[in-house]
């Protein structure tokens, strides 16, 4: 069983790697890595398991924040780069959804490791002006869609309060995001689109998690922290830096049925753009583009279902809501995300 498991992991690390022109999500929507998604998620392997899972998640952005105010489109249009220059194109709404498979093994019953890979699919309205005379004109962009950034990620039990059945756990885990996903979709015009349009990142991130559990009764309550460090791609283009520091807790109603509940902190550091080949100033007046318009806190509230239909099987749901945020300068920032996930312990 362990070979046919390594065996599922390897092609999956193969097919990843062979994946280079692969999209993976860009991080407007400021919540982190597919892997995430998926842990936070369904069960994991037990010892000489296989855990494959599926999620699927849809993000709206479509308001906009200066710092922690809410700002209207119309406002947003008024806005100057910090050279004065007006921008002249200003997104409306930008849709991710983002479909993600995750294989997973239990080596032993204290290590397990992960691989995932997202497919996204991003699609934005925008409206650019046309000069004082002309106004302003509505568009929408071509789609961007492939394979994303995949993850590979190791989790290491560090303590347990006993062998059977512990009510007290401390997980460390490691990760690895890399780029397969492409960072370099260019528009007709030939210039490149978006950085966080782009399917990935272009960037090699280690990954840091720490998770703390806990049961009462029929509450498992959970408090994480991940650390993504990021690295600059080869185009030049940095994405800023994120923190996620979250507090779960699931109530198992019935046997096949749970309700979960979560708070997520979110981090995002101010992305750089170097050489200036997503962002070059001088000609470029898009107010998505400029990275003094990325990064920033926020705080979400996630309820959510589970259910569990027959063993080894889970289905979840949930929706994230944005309960607060301050974000770098001005930007569009999103409305809601409805995540959804089925998985599979063989
Ligand atoms: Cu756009």
């Amino acid at each position: 069983m362990r070979n046919i498991l390594l065996c599922v992991l390897l092609a999956a690390l193969i097919w990843t790697a062979g994946s280079s022109n692969a999209e993976a999500s860009g991080l407007c929507c400021q919540l982190s890595s597919g892997v995430q998604e998926s842990l936070a998620g369904v069960a994991a392997p037990g010892n000489d398991e296989v855990s494959l899972q599926f999620n699927y998640s849809f993000t709206k952005m479509d308001r906009y924040k200066e710092g922690g105010v809410a700002r209207s489109l119309a406002e947003a249009k008024t806005y100057t780069k910090l050279d004065g220059a007006a921008y002249t194109s200003v997104p409306i709404s930008m849709d991710m959804m983002k479909y993600t498979l995750t294989a997973g093994y239990g080596f032993n019953s204290r290590f397990k490791a992960f691989v995932s890979l997202p497919f996204v699919r991003n699609t934005m309205d925008m409206t650019s002006s046309q000069g004082a005379m002309l106004g302003w004109m509505d568009m929408t962009m071509e789609p961007t869609s492939g394979a994303g950034d995949a993850t590979v990620m190791g989790l290491y039990r560090l303590y347990r309060n006993r062998d059977i059945r512990p009510t007290d756990a401390v997980t460390l885990g490691f990760g690895l995001k890399a780029p397969t996903g492409s960072s370099t979709e260019r528009s007709s015009s030939g210039s490149l689109i978006h950085a966080h349009m782009q399917p990935g990142t272009g960037s090699w991130d280690p990954l840091l998690t720490i998770m703390y559990t806990k049961v009462v009764d029929q509450f498992l309550l959970q408090a994480d922290a991940t650390y993504q460090y990021t690295t600059r791609n080869r185009e030049g283009y940095e994405f800023g830096d994120s923190t996620a520091v979250g507090f779960s807790g699931k109530y198992a109603v019935m046997k096949e049925f749970g309700i979960n509940a979560g708070l997520t902190f979110l981090q995002v550091g101010r992305a750089s753009d170097k050489d200036g080949k997503y962002y070059n100033p001088a000609t470029n007046n898009s107010l998505m583009d400029d990275p003094a318009n990325t990064g920033g806190n926020s705080l979400w509230f996630s309820p959510g279902v589970q259910v569990f239909p027959k063993k080894n099987l889970a289905l979840d749901a949930k929706v994230q809501l944005p309960v607060w945020e301050r974000v770098n300068g001005i930007q569009l920032v999103s409305s809601y995300r409805v995540l959804a996930g089925i998985s599979y312990n063989f």
